[in-house]
């Protein structure tokens, strides 16, 4: 992989630490796309970690923030920080039931869902393709198993129109972003039979600001790709 990668998204200046493929990176991604603040993605991995990273995720976890002098980890928290910052548009819904809802969905995406999203990916396409690991057919169809009783749960939460709590918000991006993850290894009638959700993800993918860091996300993928089979011939 290149040691960096430049993403310009908007117009202020910030780096984001991580891959684009993780669903808590592209989150931060397209949060920042959406309020059209100036991203520049530095590629990071936890495994060779470099100080710059270090010093803004201690424990090594992608995504970290670094604004100025100021830094932080976390997905969740970085979300808050560029809401409080760039209050437009909003992407936490200032109604109390829509506000924990659009929690609640967060964390849902972030646990229950990723874990299964991370290994259907990782063991399937991410691992084999970026880190030269064998592929993982059992450890992948454990997590398509794993995940299903949550991706049926969530097809009766989606709405036939609009989006997942109220205004389009943090839900959506959180939510779709794992799903996006998952779809790098998945079976797309995964989805597809799962209308409601099929239909709002459609709603979602075509934002700008998703066509955006999805296009750079898939160049940045491939380049990776081609930087690792130079390096192993
Ligand atoms: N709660 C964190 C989770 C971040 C996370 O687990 N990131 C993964 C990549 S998808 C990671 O960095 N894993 C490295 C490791 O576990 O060593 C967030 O929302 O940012």
């Amino acid at each position: 992989m290149a040691a960096t990668s430049m993403w310009r998204i908007g117009r202020k200046a910030m780096q984001i630490f991580g891959f684009p493929t993780s669903p808590y990176v592209r989150k931060v991604l397209v949060i920042a796309a959406e309020k059209g603040v100036e991203a520049e993605l530095v590629e990071a991995t936890p495994h060779k970690p470099t100080p710059e990273f270090l010093a803004a995720s201690p424990f090594r976890m992608m995504p970290a923030m670094q604004d100025g002098d100021f830094t932080l980890p976390d997905s969740t928290a970085i979300a808050f920080y560029l809401d409080a910052k760039y209050p437009d548009p909003p992407l936490l819904p200032e109604e109390p039931q829509a506000r924990g809802r659009a929690m609640w969905m967060d964390e849902f995406a972030d646990t229950i869902l990723s874990n299964s999203a991370r290994a259907i990916a990782f063991n399937r396409t991410i691992g084999p393709s970026l880190l030269g690991l064998a592929k993982n057919e059992d450890a992948a169809a454990e997590a398509e198993t794993a995940v299903t009783p949550a991706l049926d749960w969530l097809e009766e939460q989606v709405p036939e129109q609009g989006w997942l709590v109220s205004d389009y918000s943090l839900a959506d991006i959180a939510v779709a972003s794992c799903i996006k993850t998952m779809t790098y290894g998945l079976d797309i009638t995964f989805i597809t039979s799962r209308p409601r959700t099929f239909a709002w993800l459609e709603r979602v993918f075509q934002r700008p600001a998703w066509i955006e860091v999805t296009e750079k996300e898939v160049a940045m993928f491939k380049e990776a790709i081609v930087s690792r089979h130079h390096r192993s011939e």
